[in-house]
């Protein structure tokens, strides 16, 4: 069994799909804790509520960047992970704490990586009149946003749309292709080679 710790800050949304996905189609993987960087994160209810550990590391109590890495990345080997998933987790990672976790560490993005990288994703595609968005997964690498893509969805940008609207159609994929990626890596499925990512197991993109 792959142990599974997902890192979140908030809702949790995508956090409760892995969970239930993984339950539903009897993944050889469990997810071993959730992690937040913040007590109030909502989606620690839900991992509690199925009897998942949680944990919250909140950064404000630390002096630097680093000491709050430090006291993360203790708390997350304690549940000695197989593979670190960031589930909405809005605190960027320094270079030690990613090297730590390097080829086992996945992120979802809400864009079209390598578009808009960083915060805002949704306003910044609507400023540049963009007709389709979507989401990324990717491995995570000590550049934001840059690492290896796993997985991406796409969806159209109707008239009318705002960064609500076009967020709410984003997400809905992201509960699809963040699921289905995260399955292909407990199953061994998934290959780096020169920074890229092949899998033989079905199609790497969903287009709605
Ligand atoms: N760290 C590294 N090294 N590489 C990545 O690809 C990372 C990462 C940490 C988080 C998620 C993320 C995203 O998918 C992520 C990917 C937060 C920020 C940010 O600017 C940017 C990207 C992501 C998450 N955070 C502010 C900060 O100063 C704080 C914002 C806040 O607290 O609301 O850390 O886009
Ligand atoms: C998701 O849309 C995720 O892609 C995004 O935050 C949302 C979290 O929702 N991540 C980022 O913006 C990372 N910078 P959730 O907490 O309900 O999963």
């Amino acid at each position: 069994m792959k142990r599974i710790v997902i890192l979140i800050s908030g809702r949790g949304s995508n956090m409760e799909a892995i969970v239930q996905r993984c339950a539903e189609q009897g993944w050889p993987a469990q997810v071993a804790a959730v992690v937040a960087n913040r007590a109030e994160a909502q989606g620690l209810q839900f991992a509690a509520a199925h009897g998942i550990a949680t944990a919250v590391v909140d950064h404000k109590a630390f002096a630097t960047r680093e000491a709050f890495e430090t006291e993360l990345a203790r708390v997350i080997d304690g549940f000695e992970p197989d593979l670190l998933v960031l589930a909405g987790f809005m605190r960027i990672l320094g270079a030690a704490f990613v090297r730590h976790y390097e080829g086992r560490m996945l992120n979802i993005h809400p864009s079209l990586l390598p578009a808009f990288p960083g915060l805002h994703t949704h306003r910044r595609a609507l400023q540049a009149g963009c007709k389709a968005v979507g989401a990324t997964v990717h491995f995570v690498t000590p550049e934001l946003d840059h690492g290896p893509i796993v997985m991406q969805s796409v969806v159209p940008v109707r008239p009318g749309d705002d960064e609500h609207t076009l967020a709410e159609r984003v997400l809905a994929t992201e509960h699809v292709i963040y699921p289905q990626a995260i399955r292909w890596f407990v199953q061994g499925k998934l290959q780096l080679e020169d920074g890229r990512v092949s899998q033989l197991d079905g199609a790497s993109q969903v287009l709605i």
